[in-house]
């Protein structure tokens, strides 16, 4: 079949497969790295029943860790995922476009995985940002476009597996050709050129590409990490958050005025908790209970982290008073009535902890109203986004 004159050609010497292996791999590691830490933050938002009363609280800061490194890794990957699309592209303008029903479903896998790709990475990093401008709830359609890239990922490793394990190795070895002396004397490698027909100089443009690459990651890394890895902070400059930020030196999400916290509902406002013995308290009561000081960390989802220092009553001490002996399933009430976050569940691991408190505190002076005043929830290795604040209720769930 004649190829189409209109179709480009490409002469480059990094769009070869070896080039595309190097991109392949380093990609790899950023988006398995972000897959891994992104099945953390999942299962730590949503618990299925078997990790019930079993979920983690030490490292009192793994979730600021993997959650970190789950921003960095996704951020790492754009400049990854431009490159290895640009050392793929040519594909594009293959002639024919369709050989066989298995490499019409082999193109359309490759098709689904960047589309989902590129999508997954754009929707993450608006939401790092805090930019919705979606109808679709973020967190379930990021966690089910990352299985159909896992899907489509592994489909497409798959196919190319020859490939890949042809041109993992630096000096790569034309296939031996059956019955030939063409591949023996091709995999001593005495002549300068490369199976695909390449120079070698070709190697020398991989290595600047490869260094180029690692320039552009170090800068994005350098430029976002530091919202969470606090040596890093004043290198900062395209975080979208500075950890210093905000009242009592903790950056607010949501303020007491955008999630609608009235001044009487502050003024009027009890504890419950529930149990076999419920009761309320006042302010004033909770402030007359044992108060204890921790030294946890904000950590959330959106990868800006920061650690604090927390005082005020123990979760477990509070559920004790109403004759919850050991640690108990919550649901969480806050004031807050709109949103998604005005009702949480904590679960038991972090209620018989004693480092989980309702805190009243936060940095040596009474929460301030958009950190929760009057009350709030602070638990070991937990996402952000579970620290209730404007806390009013604890209900025990059976
Ligand atoms: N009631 C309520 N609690 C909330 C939120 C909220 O919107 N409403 N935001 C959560 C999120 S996403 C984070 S990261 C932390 C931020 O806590 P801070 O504002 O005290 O820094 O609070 C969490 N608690
Ligand atoms: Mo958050």
């Amino acid at each position: 079949m004649t190829i189409p004159a209109r179709l480009p050609r490409f002469r480059g010497t990094l769009h070869d497969p070896r080039t595309a292996t190097v991109a392949g791999r380093l990609l790899g590691i950023a988006v398995l790295l972000c897959f891994l830490t992104g099945l953390i933050s999942h299962y730590l938002q949503e618990p299925p029943a078997l990790f019930s009363g079993h979920l983690p609280t030490r490292p009192v800061s793994g979730y600021r860790v993997t959650q970190g490194l789950h921003i960095v890794s996704g951020i790492a990957a754009v400049p990854l995922l431009l490159v290895k699309l640009w050392t793929v592209y040519p594909q594009l303008f293959q002639w024919p476009p369709v050989r066989s029903v298995a490499h019409a479903l082999e193109r359309l896998s490759i098709a689904v995985l960047v589309a989902g790709t590129l999508l997954e990475l754009f929707i993450g990093l608006l939401n790092t940002v805090q930019w919705y401008p979606w109808p679709f709830g973020f967190r379930q359609v990021h966690w089910a476009l990352a299985w159909v890239i896992t899907g489509s990922l592994l489909i497409h490793l798959g196919v190319k597996a020859p490939t890949i394990a042809q041109y993992w190795r630096r000096r790569a070895r034309p296939l031996p050709v059956p019955g030939g002396a063409a591949g023996a004397a091709g995999a001593d490698d005495t002549n300068r050129t490369a199976p695909d027909g390449s120079d070698v100089d070709a190697d020398a443009d991989r290595r600047a590409l490869v260094w180029g690459l690692a320039a552009a990651v170090g800068a994005v890394t350098l430029v976002t990490a530091g919202q969470s890895v606090t040596p890093l902070k004043d290198l900062a400059l395209l975080s979208p958050r500075d950890p210093d930020a905000g009242p009592q030196g903790l950056p607010v999400n949501r303020t007491a005025h955008a999630a609608g916290i009235s001044r009487a509902a502050v003024r009027n406002w009890r504890l419950y908790v529930g149990g076999p013995r419920p009761y309320e308290l006042t302010l004033r009561q909770l402030r007359a209970m044992p108060q204890h000081s921790v030294e946890l960390p904000i950590a959330c989802v959106e990868g800006w982290s920061k650690s604090a220092h927390w005082e005020g009553v123990r979760i477990r001490d509070l559920l004790a008073r109403a004759g919850v002996e050991d640690g108990a399933r919550l649901r969480i009430v806050s004031l807050e009535t709109r949103g998604g976050y005005g009702v949480t569940e904590m679960d038991s691991a972090y209620t018989r902890d004693g480092l989980t408190l309702l805190a009243l505190r936060l940095n040596g002076q009474v929460l301030s109203p958009d950190h929760g005043y009057p009350a709030r929830v602070i638990a070991p290795d937990r996402p952000g986004v579970l620290q209730t604040k404007w806390v009013t209720r604890l209900e025990v769930l059976a």
